[in-house]
């Protein structure tokens, strides 16, 4: 259970975070000690380093984003690409 946290992604100048679903399923991997874990977002497989705590396009590494586990209360930019306003 996430219990007050939440999974962000980078962005220009700030965070992201996870839409809702990606979010669980980050905790859920995460939390039995996955070192990788793949998500699909708009068609493109990202793989998630937990080692690394980055996310990387898997056919394009050169997109890579670091990403952590924060209070969900951290400022942030909005959820999954929709800015709070
Ligand atoms: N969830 C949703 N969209 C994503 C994710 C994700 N985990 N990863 C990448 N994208 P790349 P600013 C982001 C989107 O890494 O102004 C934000 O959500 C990504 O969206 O090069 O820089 C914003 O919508 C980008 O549009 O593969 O902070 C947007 O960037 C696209 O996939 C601008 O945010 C390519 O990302």
């Amino acid at each position: 259970d996430l219990d007050g946290y939440q999974w962000f992604y980078e962005g220009r100048n700030g965070w992201w975070q996870y839409d809702e679903r990606t979010s669980r399923d980050l905790e859920s991997s995460f939390s039995r000690g996955d070192r990788i874990f793949e998500i699909l977002v708009a068609g493109f497989l990202y793989t998630i380093d937990f080692d690394k705590m980055i996310q990387q396009r898997r056919n394009d590494p050169s997109r890579r984003r670091r990403i952590k586990r924060d209070l969900a209360s951290i400022p942030k930019k909005g959820v999954a690409g929709l800015k709070t306003v």
